[in-house]
């Protein structure tokens, strides 16, 4: 897998907004502080060795998500590296409450660390929160938990990025004008509610006046309803001009269903892809351009976070460091939150030096 630095750089310095994290979604030192749920219940120690056969599992918004699956199997691959035991276990629907039977098996399991990709960041709070208090380190990545249910939270990148950047990629594929939608995936997932917030706001600014939110549609991350979905929006709003999928799942879908349609040509299609599941939308001239991480990264520094939460380098507080094998030292920032790096913009030009 190629590393992505030129279009990273290249897109944030189009970006041009703050790198800052977003609010609402992760965890304060305070809540800490009031003693909730703090994994060591006491003070880091950097020095402390990693712990010998950790053992570690990855709880995805549902395994069935060809995502989840990079991103499970490169952390699975990095416990490896300092002799830990991981697995991947989840449901095959993206729902909270499957997830939360998974969890209690998980702590009668006595696991050292939960990595969770949330489905809701509040319903699966009462399970972690019970992990935590059993010195079980709980990790979310992908998709915050509430931020005092969780030690702390991998983001893959700054979601204020993330999501103002969508609109600026659909803003330029449409000259600025026209009707969009948004096809999300499931209405309670924290990460896509993240991002929309973020889209939503920066629709407000008065170069994107022309531009219309006429819909947010749930493809629930399943690629049958999503592609339901896209052909309903296109139903309802005929002159639609793009459609923002901020899911894999979705933009696969939304693509999938634009390419075989009279839409092909007159409706634009972005959002967050995989390059493989992508590159043959972008070959048929139905995408121009979408975005992602690597999500094999954002696995890996999951790994390496439980495990330096379950050995007491860290507690999960601003400031702390932490090593991360090849991705190197990584700090904790403002409510528990470590960003992976910048998103890359793939289209035509460099879609062939990815292969994830
Ligand atoms: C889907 C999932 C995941 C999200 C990616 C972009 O695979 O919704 O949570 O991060 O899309």
């Amino acid at each position: 897998m190629k590393k992505p630095p030129l279009a990273a750089v290249a897109l944030a310095a189009v970006l041009a907004v703050g790198a800052s994290a977003c609010g609402g979604t992760t965890k304060s030192s305070e809540a800490k502080d009031n003693g909730a749920a703090a994994t060591s219940g006491g003070k880091a120690n950097p020095n402390a060795p990693i712990k010998k056969n950790l053992k570690l599992a990855f709880l995805p918004k549902q395994v069935n998500n060809p995502y989840e699956t990079i991103v499970d199997n490169a952390g699975i691959a990095g416990a490896k590296e300092f002799g830990g035991q991981a697995k991947e276990v989840g449901p095959s629907d993206a729902s909270a409450s499957s997830q939360i039977s998974y969890l209690n098996t998980l702590i009668q399991q006595r696991q050292d660390a939960i990595l969770i990709a949330a489905n809701d960041p509040n319903a699966v709070c009462g399970p972690l929160k019970q992990a935590m208090s059993r010195k079980i380190a709980v990790v979310a990545y992908d998709s915050d938990a509430a931020k005092e249910c969780r030690d702390v939270f991998i983001n893959q990148a700054s979601s204020e990025e993330i999501g103002r950047s969508e609109v600026k990629v659909m803003s330029d594929l449409i000259g600025g004008k026209g009707k969009i939608a948004i096809l999300s995936a499931t209405a309670n997932a924290t990460n896509q509610n993240t991002w929309i917030g973020f889209m939503k706001d920066e629709l407000k600014k008065p170069e994107y006046a022309g531009i219309k939110l006429v819909k947010v549609a749930y493809g629930d991350d399943d690629d049958q309803k999503s592609f339901q979905q896209t052909q309903g929006l296109l139903q309802a709003y005929p002159d639609l001009k793009g459609i923002i999928a901020p899911t894999t799942v979705g933009i696969a879908a939304a693509a999938r269903y634009v390419s075989g349609s009279k839409y092909k040509g007159t409706v634009e299609v972005s959002g967050l892809g995989t390059p493989d599941q992508m590159r043959k939308f972008v070959k048929d001239g139905t995408v121009s351009k979408f975005e992602l991480w690597n999500p094999g990264d954002l696995g890996y520094l999951a790994s390496y976070a439980a495990a330096a939460l379950a050995s007491g380098q860290i507690t999960g507080a601003q400031g702390e460091t932490f090593k991360a094998g090849r991705l190197g030292e990584r700090t904790i920032g403002k409510d528990g939150e470590v960003i992976l790096g910048p998103p890359t913009v793939f289209d035509k030009s460099n879609i062939d030096n990815f292969h994830f």
